[in-house]
């Protein structure tokens, strides 16, 4: 019987759209591979989901001011909708915010924690006391210690580059309140990974020697060398699926312990509405599980997730795990935060229709074994003179002479000429380079074929032969419908846009990858009206990319890097509750012990009242007398430093970092609304 093919592609964040580096290095190899596969016959589960917890989501969210739950929403809808745009033909494409998964991963944690394959263990973690929550690496900034940047995070300094854990960071602060954060004592379930290294060396590093990629390979190797140690599967914090245990109040999965377990959870929901049975795919030794994955996410393929698996008892290993390297554009590393990124769905806007372009062109740059670079200029040039030149050339000379000629009825010829050969000879080779994941090779050999077609005709220019050997023209265009009819069906896991319009072209069904072979239109067949299968693209359409790039840039060189993104819309009923007035500060002084703080008395034009500012890191006492300001009257009264504060005043930051007032540009009476 033939192996059944689990697939599964990375579940993308739910926090932001989708670009080409992520469908170069992931998704449309998978998606190839996943079709490749239901053509030979093979019982197919493609699985994926977007991934909705964890830090990324959270931090999106307080970026735009939204929920955790409204991020994973608006995201959650555009990916699925440009995945299915793309024809990537997923069998299931969920999220880990469903019941299922929750009750599914909770399952999994359970059964470890019976099995005692955690280790339970306090450590002391970063408390904002203020709003009461623990709080994530990336929650937490202070002074770098190898640098002095006051800006880096608990897990990172992106000014020098180096890894740290929060309690190296100089002077803490948490970004939740601004304050600074307490160490507290709090429970977490590790994962032993150390006691699986013995298991890791022989399924790995004995076992894969020779199909696994070098870079995963050599991954898993070094990590290996370096020796494992236990890691949380747990963290405290208040977005995740929820510890199942009475006392882990307040504490979720870890999003890595909880996403890979998505694909188990998907696939039943999957297996659910198709009447299969899920275990056949997870727990049957006539499985193959194949991860596709970026090489950013190799550690948790080859080692965390296998050894929960291996922990749980009951799964199968992954057979491969085709890593990819990064896709860059124009020489630059993709950045969703610098927007420096094509976006599927904008793609999709300005290319309609031209999905199996992008498809072709980001298979055939497909960051295999280094990183790669997308361009526009190849990528017209691909379309250009791949597409339109070579492939469409060909088809649609056969199409047109075989109307022009027969009125579009296959003409007679030899069944068993060696040029029918050459179709079985490339659906072998693609075939070989398929399971190898060298999905470049493969698409230069479904180009060859079409290469060779071109060729043939130029040879047998059944153009001049119509007139003088008549049999020899007929047999030329046999042969030529034949590899046409061939590259219809071979183009399918790569452009399965265009080779459905083949197939309808030539009126002919689709067959399984093994009968790809021998006579696939025979004479007699009449085929459809002749159509450009793919248009050239022109100068300008490729210019107004490079313009939106270079747009990009300029704007990143003027904006200021650190604006926050909009918050959330609110409308005017939201406005018209703010009461902003202009004000005069009367007097000011120090507030003792606080280096930061300003007491002052403002004359509001209704009332004067006391105001603690934290401005006198800017201002001097002398320098703020009788300014003109503007003050927000109705904030409710906050107890600062044993000073009740009756208000705010607004004030922004100059680029040296110093704040200043905003003030009216003419002096107006106190009193007077501002809006
Ligand atoms: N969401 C990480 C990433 O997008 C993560 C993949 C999960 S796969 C189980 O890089
Ligand atoms: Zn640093």
């Amino acid at each position: 019987m033939e192996r059944r093919k689990l697939i599964t592609a990375a579940l993308p964040y739910a926090n932001g759209p989708v670009h080409i580096g992520h469908l170069a290095g992931v998704y449309i190899p998978a998606d190839v591979y996943a079709r490749f596969q239901r053509k030979k016959g093979r019982e197919v589960a493609f699985i994926c989901g977007s991934d909705e917890h964890g830090i990324p989501i959270t931090i999106r969210a307080k970026k735009e001011g939204v929920t955790p739950q409204d991020i994973v929403d608006k995201y959650h809808a555009i990916i699925k909708k440009s995945f299915e745009d793309l024809g990537i033909s997923f069998d299931e494409y969920s999220r880990t915010t469903s019941p299922k998964h929750y009750e599914v991963s909770q399952d999994f944690f359970k059964i470890l924690y019976k099995k005692d394959c955690f280790e339970e263990e306090v450590s002391e973690q970063y408390y904002d006391e203020q709003a009461g929550e623990f709080l994530a690496d990336r929650y937490i900034t202070g002074t770098c210690p190898k640098c002095g940047n006051e800006s880096a995070y608990g897990d990172q300094c992106e000014k020098c580059g180096s890894t740290l854990s929060p309690t190296e960071l100089i002077n803490p602060k948490s970004a939740l309140s601004g304050n600074s954060p307490i160490l507290k004592p709090t429970k977490n379930w590790y994962l032993p990974l150390n006691q699986y290294e013995k298991f890791l060396e022989d399924w790995i590093l004995e076992g894969h020697k020779d199909d696994w990629k070098p870079n995963v390979y050599g991954q898993v190797k070094s990590w290996l060398q370096d020796g494992l140690k236990p890691r949380a599967m747990t963290r405290d914090l208040n977005w995740g699926v929820p510890v199942p245990l009475p006392d882990a109040e307040g504490k979720v999965l870890y999003v890595w312990f909880d996403a890979p377990i998505g694909y188990i959870s998907f696939t039943q929901e999957w297996a659910e509405k198709q009447g299969k049975n899920w275990k056949d795919f997870w727990q049957s030794e006539e499985s193959d599980l194949i991860h596709f994955i970026g090489k950013d996410n190799i550690v948790f393929h080859c080692i965390i997730f296998p050894v929960m698996m291996k922990a749980h008892g009951e799964y199968i290993m992954p057979t491969n795990v085709p890593a990819f390297e990064f896709l860059n554009l124009e020489n630059d590393k993709i950045s969703t935060s610098r927007n420096w990124a094509v976006w599927a769905h904008e793609y999709l806007e300005d290319f309609p229709y031209q999905q199996d372009v992008l498809r072709y062109v980001l298979i055939s740059s497909a960051p295999e074994t280094k990183d790669n670079n997308f361009t526009w200029k190849d990528f017209q040039t691909k379309n250009n003179s791949e597409l339109v030149g070579i492939f469409g050339n060909f088809i649609n000379r056969v199409a047109v002479l075989i109307h022009k000629y027969y009125n579009g009825v296959i003409p007679q010829g030899d069944e068993n000429a060696d040029e029918v050969n050459e179709i079985q000879k490339t659906a072998h080779e693609i075939e070989q380079f398929l399971e190898k994941f060298e999905y470049r090779n493969a698409l230069t050999s479904l180009m060859n074929l079409a290469r060779f077609g071109n060729q043939y005709l130029q040879v047998q220019e059944p153009w001049k032969t119509i007139s003088v050997q008549p049999e020899k023209a007929a047999a030329s265009l046999f042969i030529a419908a034949q590899i046409a009819v061939a590259l219809a069906h071979l183009s399918e896991p790569f452009m399965p846009f265009s080779s459905d319009k083949l197939l309808k072209m030539f009126a002919v069904d689709k067959v399984s990858w093994n009968d790809i072979s021998g006579v696939l239109i025979p004479s007699g067949n009449l085929i459809e009206d002749a159509f450009l299968l793919f248009s050239k693209i022109e100068d300008d359409a490729i210019d107004t990319q490079i313009q939106k790039l270079e747009n990009t840039k300029s704007n990143n060189q003027k904006s200021n890097p650190k604006a926050q993104a909009m918050k959330e819309e609110i409308n005017y009923e939201d406005f018209s509750k703010i009461d902003l007035r202009t004000a005069t500060i009367l007097e000011a002084e120090k507030v003792e012990k606080a280096d930061k703080l300003l007491k002052l008395k403002v004359d509001t034009g209704i009332d004067v009242r006391t105001v603690v500012s934290g401005i006198a890191e800017s201002f001097t006492p002398e320098e703020v007398v009788g300014k003109q300001v503007m003050i927000l009257l109705n904030l409710a009264p906050r107890k600062i430093r044993g000073i009740e504060s009756q208000g705010m005043l607004l004030l922004t930051t100059k680029a040296d970092g110093k704040l200043s007032f905003v003030t009216p540009d003419e002096p107006v009476d106190n009193g007077v609304e501002i809006g």
